[in-house]
């Protein structure tokens, strides 16, 4: 079980409150289903060709000499890297899609860093692991079901195209997941707890899905 440590809460800006209304009144669903193995672009999206910047606002500048990456919770064994101990771990490059609930998506990019299952092999989930909850600096947290977090493209990137993360996109590290909507791949990672129980995280309790898986159109949550 992940025990809250004192993160401040993230502020409501206008684009915070924007979102939520969109939630509420189902903005941008089409009610149709699509299959990724026929179709690359998810039913609702549009492509861009420029890589937009979203988040709270907050950018959390941390430096590499000063950054780590907890992993704890249900795992048998939990670590606390510096950027070093990332670095050691075995690399990996994964070409991937992404797709923004906000209804953009940008194909073929290159993210280069550790993969979600060769994380997995060394921290080991307990049995009763089921979720993953992601701490970010800047307060944003998400939830994950353990499967989605172990998915075989999913990665911790520190390199986007060949060049480190830029801090507006989450250097030094985020997730990206690239099955499920943009906003499951938290920027600036600095906790990933495993969990029992579900944790919905900032946007989950805002109305957005619990899940988001962008071929059915997993935007926002039913009630
Ligand atoms: N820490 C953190 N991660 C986050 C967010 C955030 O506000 N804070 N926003 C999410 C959302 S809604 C999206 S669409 C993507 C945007 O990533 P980008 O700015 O690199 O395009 O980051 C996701 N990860
Ligand atoms: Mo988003």
């Amino acid at each position: 079980m992940a025990e809250d440590r004192d993160i401040p809460a993230p502020p409501e800006t206008k684009l915070t409150t924007t979102k939520q209304r969109w939630a509420r009144e189902g903005r941008f669903l089409t009610g149709r289903i699509a299959r990724p193995e026929t179709e690359r672009l998810p039913p609702g999206q549009h492509l861009v060709r420029d890589w937009p910047v979203l988040d709270l606002g907050l950018h959390p500048r941390v430096q590499r000499e000063h950054w780590r990456l907890d992993v704890d919770g249900a795992v048998e064994h939990p670590v606390s890297w510096d950027w070093a101990a990332v670095e050691a771990q075995p690399q990996r490059r994964e070409v991937s899609d992404i797709h923004c609930v906000t209804t953009w998506s940008r194909y073929d990019n290159a993210w280069d860093g550790l993969a979600t299952r060769d994380l997995l092999d060394i921290v080991m989930p307990r049995p009763e692991a089921r979720f993953v909850v992601l701490h970010s600096h800047d307060g944003y947290t998400t939830n994950l079901a353990l499967e989605d977090f172990a998915a075989e493209d999913a990665i911790l990137a520190h390199s986007w195209q060949g060049k480190p993360l830029t801090s507006e996109h989450g250097g030094p590290l985020r997730l990206v997941v690239p099955h499920l909507y943009f906003w499951k791949s938290a920027k600036w990672l600095q906790r990933i707890a495993f969990t029992g129980e579900d944790h919905p995280g900032f946007w989950e309790v805002r109305g957005y899905h619990n899940r988001g898986d962008p071929w059915t159109e997993e935007r926002y949550s039913e009630d």
